[in-house]
C-alpha cells in the first residue's frame, strides 16, 4: 500500500538538530538550529514568562475552545507590539490579526489564503531565505521565484538588482521580505533602504509578505518593527507572520499570529472571515495555554518591562559573541576579513565557509553549522567561542 511513498530526505536545519542531538562526543558544538542558547548553553525560562505562566495557571478554570482566530486579548496585543497602540492602522480596525500555531502556521495559513483568492499571484523570496519559506508557499500549490538579495562579494545586500527585479514584477505579486534578522544571511535593508523599497511596493501594487520572527534580537523591540510600520504608514496592504518562539523562548508552545493590513476596516472584516474558513479546515482552532503566557508578558506592565530587559539582555549577548568571534578569528587568520560577523545582525551570520568546508567542521571538529554555512550566533558562549574560532581557522587553512 505505501511502497511507491519515497523516504523523507529530512529537513536541512532540524535534521542537523537531531544529529546533533546523537553525537556523543562531549565538546561538540550546535551552532545549527535558530533558537538562543544563553551563556551556559541552555534554552533560557525567561523570568517574565515564567511569572505568567505561574499567573496563567493561577487562574485556572476551563479550557473550552478558543474562537477560530484565537483569543482576542492576544491578538489586540500582537497589533500593539507590531505597529504601536496609537497607530492609525490599528486604532481604526484595519488590521485583520489570527493567533496562529507558532509563525509557521501563521504564514501557512497566510499561503493558502494567498492560492484562494489571489489566484495568478506567484511569489518572490529572497535568494538566499529560511528553506521552509519556499516549502510552504509550495505546498499551499503557489509557484515560488527568487530575487536578489545577498551579494558573497561583499558580505552585503544586491540592493539595486533587488529594486530592479521587484520593479519588473506584475502588480499582485507576493513578495516575502524579513522584516529584521535576515535568516539565513543576517543581512538587513537599512531604513533608508526600505524607505526606497516601500515606494517601489505601492506603486508596482505588489503584496508584501513580511516574516517577523526575531523581533528584539536586531536592534530593539521598536525598531525591529520599523518596516511593517513604515509599510502601514504609507498606505501599502500587506501581510505580516510574527512569532514568540525567540523572543519569549517559548518554542514549544507554538506561538505566534498572522496580520494582514488592509486598506480598510470593512476589507479586514472579510480578510478575517476567510482566515477563519482556512483554519478551520485545517485545525479549527490554535491552543490556549502558550497564547496565554504571551499575552501576559505583553499586557501586564511589570512584566513587559522586565521582558524588554530580558531580551535587551539576549541581543546584548549575541553581539558579544559576534565581536569575541571576529577578534580571535582575525587574529588567527590574518589575510581574511571578518568584518561581516560585526555587521550582520541577529541570531544569524553567513559565514561564506562551502559545504566541503562545514562537512570538515562537522566531522573533525565536532561544530555543527547548516550546509549553507549558516550559524546561529547564540550557540556561542564564553566556553566554546574560542573553540569554534579556532577550528574554524583550521578548516579555513585547509
Ligand atoms: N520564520 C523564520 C525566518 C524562521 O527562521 C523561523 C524558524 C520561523 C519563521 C518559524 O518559527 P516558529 O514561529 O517557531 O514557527 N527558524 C529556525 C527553526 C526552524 O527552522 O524551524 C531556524 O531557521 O533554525
Amino acid at each position: 500500500m505505501f511502497e511507491h511513498i519515497p523516504p523523507f530526505a529530512g529537513d536541512p536545519i532540524l535534521s542537523l538538530n537531531e544529529d546533533f542531538q546523537k553525537d556523543p562526543r562531549p565538546n561538540k558544538i550546535n551552532l545549527s538550529i535558530g533558537i538562543y542558547f544563553d551563556d551556559a548553553g541552555r534554552i533560557p525560562v525567561m523570568d517574565s514568562v515564567k511569572q505568567a505562566e505561574q499567573m496563567v495557571v493561577a487562574k485556572g478554570g476551563p479550557k473550552p475552545y478558543l474562537p477560530i482566530e484565537g483569543a482576542a486579548n492576544l491578538r489586540a496585543a500582537v497589533q500593539q507590539l507590531l505597529f504601536g497602540a496609537d497607530h492609525e492602522a490599528v486604532r481604526s480596525g484595519r488590521i485583520a490579526t489570527i493567533q496562529s500555531v507558532g509563525s509557521s502556521g501563521g504564514l501557512k495559513i497566510g499561503a493558502d489564503f494567498i492560492a484562494t483568492w489571489f489566484k495568478g499571484s506567484q511569489v518572490w523570496v529572497s535568494d538566499p531565505t529560511w528553506d521552509n519559506h519556499r516549502s510552504m508557499f509550495e505546498g499551499a500549490g503557489l509557484t515560488v521565484n527568487t530575487y536578489p538579495y545577498y551579494d558573497p562579494a561583499t558580505g552585503g545586500l544586491k540592493f539595486a538588482q533587488m529594486l530592479a527585479t521587484l520593479r519588473g514584477l506584475p502588480s499582485r505579486s507576493i513578495v516575502l521580505l524579513h522584516a529584521c534578522c535576515h535568516n539565513p544571511t543576517g543581512v538587513d535593508p537599512t531604513r533608508a533602504q526600505w524607505d526606497e523599497l516601500i515606494p517601489v511596493l505601492r506603486e508596482r501594487q505588489l503584496i508584501p509578505y513580511l516574516d517577523l520572527a526575531y523581533q528584539g534580537f536586531g536592534d530593539g523591540i521598536e525598531a525591529d518593527a520599523y518596516a511593517a510600520r513604515a509599510l502601514a504608514t504609507a498606505g501599502v496592504s500587506f501581510f505580516i507572520a510574527n512569532s514568540f518562539s525567540k523572543s519569549m523562548s517559548v518554542y514549544g508552545e507554538r506561538c505566534g499570529a498572522l496580520s494582514v493590513v488592509c486598506p480598510s476596516a470593512r476589507e479586514a472584516a472579510l480578510v478575517l472571515g476567510q482566515m477563519k474558513f482556512t483554519v478551520r479546515r485545517n485545525y479549527s482552532s490554535p491552543p490556549i495555554h502558550g497564547g496565554q503566557i504571551v499575552a501576559t508578558v505583553l499586557t501586564d506592565p511589570a512584566l513587559r518591562q522586565s521582558w524588554e530587559v530580558e531580551l535587551g539582555a539576549m541581543r546584548e549577548r549575541i553581539l558579544a559573541m559576534r565581536k569575541k568571534l571576529h577578534a580571535v578569528l582575525s587574529a588567527k587568520v590574518p589575510g581574511r576579513n571578518f568584518d561581516y560577523f560585526l555587521t550582520q545582525r541577529g541570531m544569524f551570520s553567513y559565514t561564506g565557509m562551502t559545504i566541503a568546508q562545514v562537512d570538515t567542521l562537522r566531522e573533525t571538529h565536532g561544530v555543527y553549522m547548516v550546509r549553507s554555512g549558516r550559524i546561529c550566533v547564540a550557540g556561542l558562549n564564553s566556553s566554546n567561542v574560542e573553540a569554534t574560532a579556532v577550528a574554524m581557522a583550521a578548516v579555513l587553512a585547509g
